[in-house]
């Protein structure tokens, strides 16, 4: 009995070295109608719906962003103040797709899985759910902490958070707020967005853009919550593409200057700024560079390396 307990507290020492404590993270979400204001030249207001932390500013498109760590216990508490129902999925992570009727709420609960980037969304209604803005990040972090994109992997200096998407406002989201029946095998969408931002804001948007020292190298987990592929091209250097959906990638890394991410998946890209000035960083399809079909004012940023 005795030695038992001596194993015991040993393994305990072991894991607090390790940093490897699991812990259980509590968030809750709220589901409500709102807008999405696009500025600048082709901008608009667009009807959406989103998750948000139930804070002052109720529409938050894309969601919060979850950071957890490896092997939390993670518990998701979605209110849904909308009329309709809804649910909330992890994809390729949490399994229950249950939904939740105008008025109520559910938990979810799930283990954070390998460290890296994850979609969320509500996956009912035949991607108008989706579509409508209810969708975001999880980021799951090394349990042993660190600036490294996993235990024991490769480097970075400082990291962002991309969540593309895209919105079809007069076939859909028009159509959604009108209360009529949306024709889902057309989707033509007109607004492209980082963040939620149109690029006129997300290329002068600090929390967006790629700034930085000559030499730093940026951890950027793209998480594309759009229903087209999202290839993304960056201007004077070439970047290596270090997971998808989660998923490692074996050394040597590709190195691409454009990478596309499917809908509905994520990619986790490693950029050094090598060269000092500005450069853009654009979705490689003209019509998703605009908003409403004004030149970049869609998926776009900027990288500034001084
Ligand atoms: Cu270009």
């Amino acid at each position: 009995m005795k030695r038992f307990l001596m194993l015991g507290l040993l393994c305990w020492a072991e894991l607090i070295s390790a940093g490897a404590y699991a812990a259980t993270q509590n968030f809750t979400l709220y589901i409500d109608a709102g807008t999405l204001t696009i500025n600048g030249a082709g901008g608009t207001v667009i009807d959406v719906l989103s998750f948000s932390d139930g804070g002052m500013a109720m529409t938050s498109v894309p969601g919060p962003a979850l950071s957890v760590s490896e092997g939390d216990a993670v518990n998701v508490t979605v209110v849904n103040r909308h009329t309709a129902s809804h649910n909330f999925v992890v994809s390729g992570v949490s399994t229950d797709a249950t939904a939740i009727a105008a008025g109520a709420s559910r938990t979810y609960s799930f283990s954070a899985p390998a460290a890296g980037a994850y979609v969320y969304a509500d996956t009912l209604n035949n991607n108008i759910n989706r579509e409508m803005g209810l969708y975001g990040a999880l980021l799951v972090r090394p349990a042993g902490g660190g600036n490294t994109a996993w235990t024991g992997g490769p480097a970075y200096d400082f990291e962002r958070l991309w969540v593309m998407g895209e919105m079809d406002k007069p076939r859909w989201n028009d159509m959604v707020a009108a209360g009529g029946t949306v024709n889902t095998s057309i989707y033509k969408p007109n607004y492209f967005t980082m963040n939620g931002l149109g690029g006129f804001d997300a290329m002068m948007d600090m929390g967006v853009m790629l700034h930085g020292a000559v030499g730093q190298t940026a951890l950027v987990h793209i998480v594309n919550g759009g229903q087209f592929a999202h290839a993304l091209h960056f201007h004077a250097n070439h970047f290596k593409v270090i997971a998808i959906n989660g998923v490692r990638q074996s050394e040597p890394f590709q190195e691409r200057d454009t990478f596309s991410v499917p809908p509905f998946s994520t990619a986790e890209v490693l950029y050094t700024l090598n060269k000092p000035g500005d450069y853009p960083m654009h979705v490689h399809t003209a019509q998703m560079e605009t908003a409403n079909g004004v030149y970049l004012n869609g998926a776009a940023t900027m990288i500034m390396a001084q």
